[in-house]
């Protein structure tokens, strides 16, 4: 069994976070209350403690909290029995807003006590596999205090597995109080690049659109995001908590998704999220998945190609090779939209196991490394590139002791990782090499 501990970090990362171990709990018939199984569930093979500790046949989330103000941790773990006060810290210091509030001042005083509950959350475990962290990279403590704890666990774990589920900014955040958002994002970039191994992009423009156009939802909230995040990192990580045929680790995961190190920024689309006239079908599943309407990352991903994909399929009675064979045929009848250089772009895995928030009896759920996510980067670094052009705002965050040249490489880091996203490999290579040829005498 291969245990990983997730962090929850600044308001939007606990939000996140305490919607997710709900629901993997929901999917395992434990009550949320009491942490107890939930008698007549049916016989099926489970991995309960990748992401749950047992203590005395109570089942509690391996989380450790942290966050720049008090509120949200205080009232979750007033409200849900099941966390623990000894896994979190918080400061009274109010809104970050700032990288540098979180990465520097504030965040320094807090990060001990954070590793120290890392540790003892790893030593509990017997196969500790690696971390996964919720955070936005749009305010000061999910942006500053998230690449703070993803370096420092990297230093302190550097074999381990270090997995992001990430909130980018888009013209859907409350943006008022965040004109420091793409300072915020693009700091954090630089951080995510080089610690981490895979995160997986949000926004909540994506999510919004979901609400509204699939959910019928014209007043919706962060809760009803955050469901969505929910449904669907619960559908790719189904194969690690039920049997699954492949993908059965995030080290899994990752190997089949990563071409290149740096290039490690997924999307992830699911289907269904609502109720429809019919069951959906395989067919209906697939096309649903590769549709745009179904990601949870606003972008268009017909502006670049996919590298690799694993749709996960869950059906308490899945037709394995039906599955496989219209994979198959999607994949040649649309080559277009896949790297040619890759061998098999689309793994599929699939899981006996449907989750009790699904509204229909089956639901895919697809993990994808494509190129078009440089799109989403290219506007934010466009707008952190205006800013920072004319230095706008930029006081606040060299008062708090950050240096011009922090920025400087965090620009250019992010402008090379969409550099690397590169659609057309052949003239890429020719570039290189006539680059390697006109250095000889
Ligand atoms: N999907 C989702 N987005 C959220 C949630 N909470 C906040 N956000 C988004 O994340 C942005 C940052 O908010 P917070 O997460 O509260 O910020 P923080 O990381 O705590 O940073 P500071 O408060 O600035 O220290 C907001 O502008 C929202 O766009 C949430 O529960 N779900
Ligand atoms: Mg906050």
């Amino acid at each position: 069994m291969r245990e990983i501990v997730s962090l929850f970090i600044g308001g939007c990362g606990n939000r996140i976070g305490n919607c997710f171990w709900k629901g993997i709990m929901r999917e395992h018939n434990i009550d949320t209350n009491t942490g107890e199984r939930i008698e007549g569930f049916e016989d099926v093979e489970e991995n309960l403690n990748i992401f749950l500790d047992e203590r005395e046949d109570k089942f509690v989330p391996r989380v450790v909290m942290a966050d720049l103000e008090a509120e949200t941790i205080e009232s979750m773990i007033k409200n849900e029995n099941l966390l623990e006060s000894k896994f979190a810290s918080f400061q009274r210091c109010g809104n970050g807003n700032c990288f540098s509030r979180g990465m520097y001042t504030d965040g320094a005083l807090l990060i001990r006590n954070i590793m120290d509950q890392a540790r003892k959350s790893v030593e509990q475990c017997d196969f500790f596999e690696g971390f996964q962290m919720f955070h936005s990279i749009i305010g000061g403590s999910g942006s500053g205090l998230g690449s703070l704890v993803v370096s420092k666990l990297r230093e302190e774990f550097p074999d381990k597995m270090m997995a992001t589920a990430t909130v980018l900014p888009s013209n859907k955040d409350d943006y008022g109080s965040r004109s420091l958002s793409h300072y915020n994002a693009g700091l954090s970039m630089h951080y995510l690049v080089e610690n981490t191994d895979f995160v997986t992009c949000l926004n909540n423009e994506a999510l919004g659109n979901i609400c509204n156009s699939k959910l019928g939802l014209e007043n919706y909230g962060y809760e009803h995001m955050n469901n969505l995040i929910t449904q669907a990192i619960c559908g790719f990580t189904s194969p690690l908590r039920f049997s699954g045929i492949l993908n059965s680790s995030y080290r899994k995961l990752s190997t089949n998704l990563v071409p290149f190190p740096r290039l490690h920024f997924f999307t992830v689309s699911h289907s269904p999220f609502c109720l429809g006239d019919t069951e959906p079908t395989v067919e209906g599943l697939t096309s649903d998945v590769f549709n745009q309407t179904n990601l949870l990352i606003s972008m268009d991903p017909s502006l670049g190609r996919y590298m690799t994909n694993i749709i996960t399929y869950r059906d308490n009675e899945p037709n394995i090779s039906m599955i496989e064979e219209y994979v198959r045929k999607f994949k040649k009848d649309n080559e277009a939209i896949f790297k040619e250089w890759v061998p098999n772009n689309i793994h599929t895995s699939v899981c006996k196991s449907i989750s009790p928030d699904c509204p229909t009896k089956s639901s895919a759920t697809m993990v994808s490394n494509t190129s078009a996510i440089k799109t989403v980067f290219n506007k934010i670094s466009d707008q952190f590139t205006v800013m920072f052009r004319r230095r706008a705002f930029l006081h606040q965050y060299l008062e708090d002791g950050m240096d011009e040249m922090e920025f400087t490489e965090a620009e250019s880091n992010f402008n090379d990782l969409q550099s690397e996203y590169y659609d057309d490999w052949g003239a890429w290579c020719e570039e290189e090499e006539e680059g390697e040829y006109d250095e000889e005498p």
